[in-house]
């Protein structure tokens, strides 16, 4: 890209306008459509949710009530008295409104050879197979499985098959270990697990099963495991307990047919676990009717899918992202889903644009991480392909700085694709605030508007509505369909986390503000915000001053504890392979973020740092940082590390630490 000196996110005032071209078809084509729909979400609220349901879903009993909530209790019920079954809205409704030979999951395998291609007839058979073997199992309507798999085919006939028949599915990301497996699982009270013998990644095969015999040692609940054979990999067995999932899906009598459950609105669809900055992670509750209406609606209007478009989430579906955009939502919707096995970097950093090129993806949603990742590889192998197909670009799970934006628009954009920075959380069941690919002007670094039905705010810490441009907690003001109904066997937990610090509200637990043109600036977790002499700074936003300099791949700043200022900030740096750490790049970079933010913003101390301490999502644990920030050097100081991608990276930092400051 051009090397104009790229703005930080305090003084990005770039703004982009939609693109013309697809704006004919849209389903939201201006500002004054966005304006004139958000009014009406907000007027006559229950109508707009009422309407969205029934064009979205198909009831098996139409809902009585739309909503029955108070959000002080707190108790939130959507489309109350309806009855529906999402495995019957993502397969059987297609299949009845032609679209049955249509791609419902293209799956692309880590090898380039490795494709499958389901049509929503053949997902369908699958799914009724599997949820036959679940009930052969003993899974019963409200029973747990517990979903431990690599990016398979196989994940996602599995949650199809446990939402046919009623079973809650709680998957467990396959990066984590065997302890967090156990937790989880003996959390929920899992009946069944499903996993695979080995993962494929980055050509490697790495055991998977191995950590769910280690994790069931302790895991009463648990009398079945079902294992895919992914890898031909060696495995133990242990019998009477395991079963080959290829071979109970061949078994003579099975039927490639099963009846849906019909599951109240409010039943529970699946669990989520998720960390919270204490304590072992919760397990986010979410509900049939509200999720599967929320995960269809935004997944329609913020990608704006075709029914002949290609769309590609690259997350992982053990992740929110996935279950509500690579699995609900895109099938909700009867559209074409690409599950992908791989990662961004193998075998080449080019692999997410070959396979763009490959299947003329039209949609593609990934996060700052990877693109600043692939960023640092040079722009030349975006090149070695053609992106023409690309129609929209999405961005989730962290503010996108302004440099990154800016790399994504021009080099997988074209310099004209819109990119929709959505900000949402596991709790949220599906995108809050975002811009629409075809009607929102974009500015790098913002999320934009929130969308129709969501009442986003900004509130001081004594609940009053901040000022534009005022920092502040965001919070929800209404109840809207996709929201968390609870975590799981924690009532308690579910009411302080979320809706007690500002009663009526629901708290998300981020800091944002709001710009004079009502657009939306996440500076991250609030306890990620530093107040260095009374000024809150964002982290974010320091860390993209810090990222939109030459020599700088990746930033995370922390607030340590300061005599004089309270908190003053230590930020970890990772210089690009062509830069060297000397004095006089630490000195460069410190007047580089005074001179974009102001004097208050530079780091205090600077630490030069190869890698930071990373979650297999890809999102930094700040809490270690602040840890080693302030000095903590023993091991049993950093709490629970079990979902760090590389653990050996602490020891790297505090020694970094130690030869910077000498203690
Ligand atoms: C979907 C997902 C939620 C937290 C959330 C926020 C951060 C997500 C963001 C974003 C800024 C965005 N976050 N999207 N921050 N801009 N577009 O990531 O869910 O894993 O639960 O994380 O991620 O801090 O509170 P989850």
């Amino acid at each position: 890209m051009s090397q104009a000196r790229i703005e930080s996110m305090m003084d990005e005032k770039r703004l982009f306008e939609p693109p013309m071209e697809g704006r004919n078809s849209a389903r939201v084509t201006s500002m004054e459509e966005y304006e004139a729909l958000y009014r009406r979400s907000m007027d006559d609220n229950e109508g707009f949710w009422a309407e969205r349901a029934n064009e979205l879903v198909e009831w098996f009993t139409p809902f009585t009530k739309v909503l029955d909530a108070d959000m002080e209790t707190p108790s939130i019920k959507w489309f109350v008295g309806g009855q529906l079954n999402v495995a019957y809205n993502c397969l059987d409704k297609h299949i009845a409104n032609g679209r049955r030979n249509k791609a419902a999951i293209i799956w692309q395998g880590e090898p380039d050879e490795d494709v499958k291609v389901y049509t929503y007839q053949m997902l369908y058979d699958e799914v009724c197979k599997f949820a036959n073997v679940l009930k052969a199992q003993g899974v019963h309507k409200g029973d747990r499985v517990a979903l431990y798999m690599p990016m398979i085919p196989e994940l996602a006939i599995a949650m199809l098959a446990c939402v046919r028949i009623g079973a809650v599915h709680s998957i467990v990301f396959a990066g984590f270990s065997a302890v967090s497996l156990q937790n989880r699982i003996q959390d929920c009270e899992a009946k069944v697990v499903v996993t695979s013998d080995a993962v494929i990644r980055a050509g490697r095969s790495i055991p998977l099963k191995k950590n769910v015999d280690e994790a069931l040692r302790l895991c009463p609940s648990v009398h079945k495991v079902v294992v895919v054979n992914r890898a031909n990999a060696a495995v133990e067995w242990q019998e009477g307990r395991d079963l080959w999932w290829h071979e109970l899906m061949k078994a003579p009598d099975l039927k490639a047919s099963c009846p849906c459950e019909p599951m109240d609105s409010e039943d529970p669809l699946f669990i989520l676990y998720t960390s919270g900055s204490t304590g072992k992670p919760k397990g986010v509750v979410h509900t049939t009717g509200g999720y599967l209406t929320y995960a269809a609606h935004t997944t329609q209007w913020v990608f704006d899918v075709k029914d002949s478009d290609v769309y590609w989430c690259t997350a992982d579906v053990g992740w929110i992202t996935g279950h509500s955009y690579i699995v609900y939502g895109p099938l909700a919707l009867g559209a074409t889903s690409l599950m992908f096995e791989g990662v961004p970097s193998y075998p080449g950093p080019d692999r997410f644009w070959q396979v763009v090129e490959k299947f003329r993806v039209n949609i593609f949603y990934t996060a700052p991480t990877v693109i600043r990742a692939l960023m640092r590889e040079g722009a030349e192998w975006t090149q070695k392909h053609d992106l023409s197909s690309l129609r929209v670009l999405g961005s989730v799970g962290e503010p996108i700085n302004p440099e990154a934006w800016m790399w994504y628009h021009e080099n997988i954009g074209g310099g004209k694709l819109p990119i929709v920075d959505t900000w949402w959380q596991t709790e949220t069941g599906g995108i809050m605030i975002s811009a629409l690919p075809y009607a929102t002007p974009l500015k790098p670094g913002s999320a934009t508007r929130p969308l129709p039905g969501v009442d986003a705010r900004i509130v001081r810490p004594d609940g009053t509505d901040a000022e534009p441009n005022e920092g502040g907690h965001l919070v929800i003001r209404r109840p809207w369909p996709g929201m968390l109904r609870g975590v799981f066997g924690d009532p308690a937990r579910y009411k302080s986390t979320y809706f007690e610090r500002f009663p009526g509200c629901y708290e998300a637990g981020d800091g944002a503000r709001v710009d004079s043109d009502g657009y939306f600036w996440i500076m991250g977790r609030l306890d990620d915000v530093i107040n260095v002499s009374g000024h809150r700074m964002g982290t974010a936003e320091i860390e993209s001053a810090l990222v939109s300099h030459p020599a700088v791949a990746e930033a995370a700043v922390v607030g340590m504890p300061h005599a004089i200022k309270g908190e003053a900030i230590y930020a970890y740096v990772t210089l690009n392979a062509d830069a060297d750490e000397t004095e006089e790049l630490r000195a460069e970079l410190r007047t580089w973020v005074r001179k974009e933010i102001g004097p208050i913003a530079s780091p205090e101390v600077l630490q030069f740092a190869d890698g930071l301490p990373k979650t297999r999502s890809g999102k930094i644990m700040r809490r270690i940082l602040r840890k080693i920030a302030g000095g903590s050097t023993s091991t049993s100081d950093f709490g629970d590390t079990s979902t760090l991608a590389d653990p050996g990276v602490i020891s790297d930092l505090i020694e970094g630490k130690m030869d910077l400051t000498g203690r």
